[in-house]
């Protein structure tokens, strides 16, 4: 195969082999937790699909389980798609999940799956009652085009609520609002919870955050419903655009009389606050009783080509889980590696102290072996005077920014960051970076500096045929004091970069040929006029969680 074995990721949640796709209804259960997942048993490509099952004490090491949800019943026939979970009550868990039931359409229903055994705290079997399917698409709905259920929560009247998303006439992405009393019954509210013309919302995911500045996660089902304490939480809307293969969400307010969500920002569906600029799909939230915290998972595709896919035997991982919050503007969230991460980093970190890195100049970060690793830098940058003028006919698309003037191309005040993946003779090398900028002048008025920040892998691999896509995002800082901070999870494939503290977020698949193993080398590169500063680096090795079979 063209790729290595050694590129099959260390710590990432990854199957031993096969296709794997969306994260399903995470949730914490009775100590443990419960990650489902899109999951094909039978080969490296997207098909047969059922809910593939693992558990785990600290979302880092897993136990797999035989598959919770096959096709089973009419109403899930041809593939077991996407759903969530849902917190009754008396503290058992209720899953809703798409079934296709025709095998010439993908016409599609929504089914309910109930533990077979609720003192089983790893949920081993799950059931599926007799009056499946709970929800068909009726009057007018796109019965293509109509899936991916999202936990419930309650309303005032007790009544549960959730989502499910579908798509409008040719174009309008749609969040449907379904209503029952007993999660059996279902009906639908004759206005959807909220629709933009994006095309089609998969894996809608709707929840609170507290927006008082504290980081602690709001639990879906039992959100608040008083008027003092609603005033105290922002709603989050997240949509996965299955035309543009990204998430993105707004932040805003639930009106619960009118059972709508209205955005801040009226034109927060334009603006397109993503998670992750880089290859994140599908993913889905969950509130973690344990830690009160809320937790993200996301889907990482393989941007190598299907043959190679066929060839290694496997597809697909999931992205180190994040805790988010809302970041105290109220404006967007913070992400950043929930703290079980960290018990994988070997004992002894290399750092790198004020080290200075003058226009042109790298630095390799020698002592410890980079292939599988975690790097924390914080950059100061001397002066933004050479800055570069962010050119108007760019501005404001940040993709469009990083791919005319990837990382070699010399800028003003950086690109400065990280090479890692890199080779000897830097043949290969992956990009991670910050790009800062003067703001165009708008009404004369000058503006805070315009920080970009990229992942370059066009130089990452040295086989030919790779999809390597540039990624970039602004990130919404202030850096007139010159700081900014960035942090990447390395694993062999994967980049996954969390620039100023979670303000932007990028993950990259990468396949090199000689950067691999003992030879993948992490440097420090700065290509702007400016001078900056490393205050500090620290590097860790990262070991290897345990992955068991428990079927
Ligand atoms: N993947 C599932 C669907 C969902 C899509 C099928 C998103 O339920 O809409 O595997 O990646």
């Amino acid at each position: 195969s063209i790729v290595d074995s050694e590129l099959r990721t260390g710590y990432h949640f990854q199957p031993p082999k096969n296709w794997i796709n969306d994260p399903n209804a995470p949730m914490y259960y009775k100590g443990w937790y419960h990650l489902f997942y899109q999951y094909n048993p039978k080969g490296a490509v997207w098909g047969n699909i059922v809910w593939a099952h693992s558990v785990s004490r600290d979302l880092i090491n897993w136990v797999a389980l035989k598959p919770a949800i096959e096709p089973s019943i009419r109403a899930d026939k041809y593939g077991c798609w996407s759903g969530s979970a849902t917190m009754m009550a008396d503290g058992t868990p209720v899953i809703m999940y798409t079934g296709v039931n025709r095998p010439d359409v993908n016409y599609q229903v929504q089914n309910v799956a109930l533990p077979r055994n609720g003192s089983d705290p790893l949920l081993r079997e799950w059931v599926k009652p007799g009056h499946n399917p709970v929800i068909v698409p009726e009057g007018g709905i796109n019965a293509t085009q109509f899936r991916d259920p999202t936990t419930a929560w309650r309303g005032a009247d007790g009544h549960w609520r959730l989502l499910v998303g579908s798509l409008a006439g040719q174009s309008r992405g749609v969040a449907y609002v379904y209503r029952s009393r007993d999660f059996r019954r279902w009906t639908r509210a004759a206005q959807p919870l909220h629709s933009a013309p994006t095309g089609m919302w998969e894996c809608p995911d709707f929840y609170p955050v507290t927006a008082d500045g504290r980081r602690e996660g709001v639990d879906t089902s039992s959100a608040v419903v008083d008027a003092a304490a609603s005033a105290r939480v922002k709603y989050v809307l997240k949509n996965s655009l299955d035309l543009r293969r990204y998430d993105y969400y707004t932040v805003g307010t639930y009106d619960r009389k009118a059972e709508r969500y209205v955005p801040d920002d009226p034109a927060g569906d334009e603006h397109h606050i993503r998670y992750d600029y880089g290859n994140f799909y599908a993913s889905k939230t969950f509130y973690d009783p344990a830690k009160r915290r809320r937790i993200l998972w996301g889907w990482a595709n393989e941007s190598d080509t299907a043959a190679d896919d066929v060839a290694k035997g496997w597809a697909g991982i999931q992205a180190i889980p994040r805790k988010v919050w809302l970041d105290p503007s109220g404006k967007q969230l913070l992400q950043w590696p929930i703290e079980e991460v960290e018990r994988l980093r070997g004992k002894w970190p290399v750092i790198l102290k004020d080290r200075v890195v003058k226009p042109g100049e790298h630095v390799e970060v020698t002592g410890l072996q980079t292939a599988q690793a975690d790097v924390e830098v914080s950059f100061e940058v001397g002066s933004l005077e050479a800055a570069e003028r962010l050119d108007p006919a760019m501005a404001y698309d940040a993709q469009r920014l990083c791919s005319a003037r990837g990382a070699d191309a010399r800028g003003g005040v950086g690109p400065f960051g990280l090479w890692v993946l890199a080779s000897a003779g830097l043949e290969e090398k992956t990009a991670v970076f910050f790009r800062v900028f003067r703001p165009a002048a708008r009404g004369g008025g000058a503006g805070k500096p315009v920080v970009l920040m990229c992942t370059d892998p066009t130089k990452s691999s040295r086989n030919p045929n790779m999809y390597q896509p540039t990624f970039a995002g602004f990130v919404d800082t202030d850096i007139t004091n010159g700081k900014i901070s960035l942090r990447s999870l390395i694993d062999r494939s994967v980049v996954e970069s969390f620039g100023a503290g979670g303000k932007a977020c990028i993950l990259s698949r990468v396949y090199p040929s000689l950067a691999i193993g003992k030879n993948a080398r992490l440097y420090v590169f700065n290509n702007g006029k400016a001078e900056i500063k490393v205050s500090q680096l620290t590097a860790w090795e990262m070991k290897k969680p345990v992955m068991m079979n428990g079927a």
